[in-house]
């Protein structure tokens, strides 16, 4: 974690904490100053070490805030910070698990009633005591008492969004090492599941001792959990962290055994024994010549029972497939189901990669939730190198709270402010201030769909953009039958080009909407209109199972940030991977398509 991350992290915090004590407008300041501060490229001790004033020029970080950052850079504690957590000795990640539950329930439930955890929670929920409390009543308490047991199971694992940044800082750690001859992420984080249980990482080195070692030592291990020899586990921003240290000759193999599935590697292991050779995580092996009195002779025969017969492959994994008459199966594939037969065919899709997005569908700015100008986030898709950006904030409609969203006239005007935001880049590129300005800006909107399916934009409005996304962000708690007819009308309203993210879920959070998913997007691909896979790592919606369906109906993909910050943009890469788990190609994805191609879908 960078000390950018680390300080924005403490600045939510104390947003939460401000909210919990009933303090208005002063928790939105502080999260607006920590999504810059996260933003801000340079090293924010750097700034501090200048004074506060250096600290106050990043955008929306007033005197106050800078001079709390320059305090904490300085001491490693924020005095006010501190005494908030002593006033509200609550878990508050725990208890704003649950859906319903925001940092101000947390306060006024634990000034009633003491509760500062989940269990506390429930107990006081199951006594009856909450709906006691002013402002609270019976419905608000169940509701509570519902949400709960989603909210413990959800806890157990972590999403991959959080826990895939910890896996890049542990590669860089490790691979840095001299002993370390190669480093992999295995497990469910190899196959970009969109939770995980722990990460687990595989390095092949001779050396077993130094690195158990310094990776006891890794900067970002909040504990040991365990060290033994070749394997030991820490804890690491809440999330477990698996080592294992294997020679290099059985590297391949043991990267193949600890990526999984479980299911997978039965169906690989079945198709080894077809053949008369032997696969586990030591290597691949020819036992056609070995008799059992090879394996009792042997003095250590608890292991090397393991490695008997003669090693075909295991240095690598492509060596394993390879010598199993077999392709490569990409991770996101190996969950059994069809990709080992799709291998031994050699017809495994040719998965669509980050590096072929072409522009993001669907992102926000000011002008609705996010935290920056139209200008800002043009620039910001010019950087990434995209060929084109669609400016899309949030239509005013169910779901959307407040005046976020925008109405008809505010669509209007902001037709304009595109325009003269294209202009502004154009300019500051002319003059060497930004990046090159080279990417085509369309102007869209996402609309809501109510839970009948209806837009609620005006037609003639979104007859006017140059995309529709359309998504559901009310009644996320309808049947499924409802949702699926809601989506449906969605999907073949004619103005929609993109259904954004179908269930509406937030992982770990609440379920969304339980569509028939098939009947929708089959609805899709013969309206046109593209399925999202929203790429945000809270979202990932649609899931993988969805991808695999619409790419099999035919409908096209929209792999999308919903990017409300610039770096959000960096995202892209959970949707391709969630694309790729459900057998999306290159040709599925729209945004991997040419303007022209685009354009061509568009107007369809
Ligand atoms: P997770 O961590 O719950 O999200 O899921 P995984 O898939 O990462 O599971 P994990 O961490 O328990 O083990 C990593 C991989 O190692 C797993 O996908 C398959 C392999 N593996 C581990 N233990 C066994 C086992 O007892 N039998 C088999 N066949 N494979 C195993
Ligand atoms: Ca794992
Ligand atoms: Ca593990
Ligand atoms: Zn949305």
């Amino acid at each position: 974690m960078s000390r950018n991350d680390e300080v924005a992290a403490l600045l939510e915090e104390f947003a939460d904490l401000l909210e919990a004590t009933g303090v208005e407008y002063k928790p939105t300041a502080y999260r607006r100053a920590a999504e810059n501060v996260r933003e801000h490229a340079p090293p924010i001790e750097g700034l501090a070490s200048e004074g506060e004033d250096a600290v106050a020029e990043i955008d929306r970080v007033g005197d106050a805030i800078a001079s709390k950052i320059v305090e904490y850079i300085e001491t490693g504690e924020i005095e006010e910070l501190e005494a908030l957590r002593a006033d509200l000795p609550v878990d508050m990640a725990g208890l704003t698990a649950v859906e319903g539950v925001g940092p101000k329930t947390v306060g006024s439930l634990y000034e009633a009633l003491g509760v500062t955890t989940l269990d506390e929670l429930e107990a006081a929920a199951e006594a009856g005591e909450i709906q006691e409390v002013s402002g609270f009543g019976a419905k608000t308490e169940q509701n509570i008492l519902d949400n709960i047991p989603f909210a413990r199971e959800a806890r157990k694992r972590t999403r991959l969004g959080d826990a895939r940044p910890v896996a890049d800082e542990a590669l860089a750690y490790l691979g840095d090492l001299d002993a370390v001859e190669s480093v992999e992420v295995c497990g469910s984080i190899r196959r970009w599941m969109a939770t995980i249980g722990d990460i687990d990482l595989l390095v092949a080195s001779e050396a077993r001792e130094p690195i158990v070692e310094a990776f006891t030592e890794w900067p970002e291990a909040d504990e040991t959990i365990e060290a033994g020899t070749g394997k030991a586990s820490v804890r690491a921003s809440g999330t477990r962290v698996d080592l294992r240290i294997v020679d290099g000759e059985e590297f391949g193999a043991a990267l193949q055994y600890f990526t999984g599935s479980r299911a997978h590697n039965v169906a690989v292991r079945n198709r080894a024994i077809d053949r008369n050779l032997k696969l586990n995580e030591y290597g691949l092996f020819d036992v056609s010549d070995v008799d059992d009195a090879d394996t009792a002779a042997d003095d250590d025969a608890e292991v090397d029972s393991r490695r008997v017969g003669e090693r075909v492959a295991g240095a690598t994994e492509v060596g394993v497939y390879e010598a199993l008459d077999m392709a490569f199966v990409p991770p996101e594939l190996r969950e059994d189901a069809g990709e080992v037969e799709a291998a031994a065919a050699d017809e495994l899709p040719a998965l669509v990669e980050t590096a072929e997005l072409r522009g993001d569908l669907h992102t926000h700015t000011d002008w609705s939730d996010g935290g920056f100008t139209i200008a800002e986030m043009i620039d910001a898709a010019a950087e990434r190198g995209y060929d084109y950006h669609v400016v899309s904030d949030h239509a005013a409609g169910p779901g959307i709270f407040g005046n976020t969203g925008l109405d008809e006239a505010a669509i209007a005007e902001q037709s304009e402010a595109v325009a003269d935001a294209v202009s502004e880049v154009e300019g500051a590129a002319l003059a060497g201030e930004s990046a090159d300005a080279d990417v085509a800006v369309l102007h869209g909107i996402e609309a809501n769909i109510d839970a009948e399916g209806a837009i609620t934009t005006a037609d003639e409005t979104l007859a006017g953009l140059d995309i529709v996304i359309a998504s559901p962000h009310s009644a996320l708690d309808q049947d499924g039958e409802a949702a699926t007819e809601r989506l449906i009308r969605a999907v073949e309203h004619p103005h929609v080009d993109v259904l954004g993210h179908p269930t509406g879920r937030l992982i770990n959070r609440r379920p969304g909407i339980t569509p028939d998913i098939e009947a929708v997007v089959a609805a899709a691909a013969d309206a046109g209109t593209a399925i999202e896979v929203n790429a945000n790592p809270a979202r990932l919606d649609a899931d993988g199972d969805a991808v695999r369906a619409a790419v099999d109906a035919g409908a096209a993909i929209a792999v999308n940030t919903d990017a409300h910050t610039p770096r959000e943009l960096d995202n892209a890469r959970y949707g391709v991977h969630t694309a790729r788990r459900g057998w999306a190609e290159t040709a599925d994805v729209l945004n991997a398509r040419s303007l022209d191609d685009l354009r061509i879908f568009l107007d369809d």
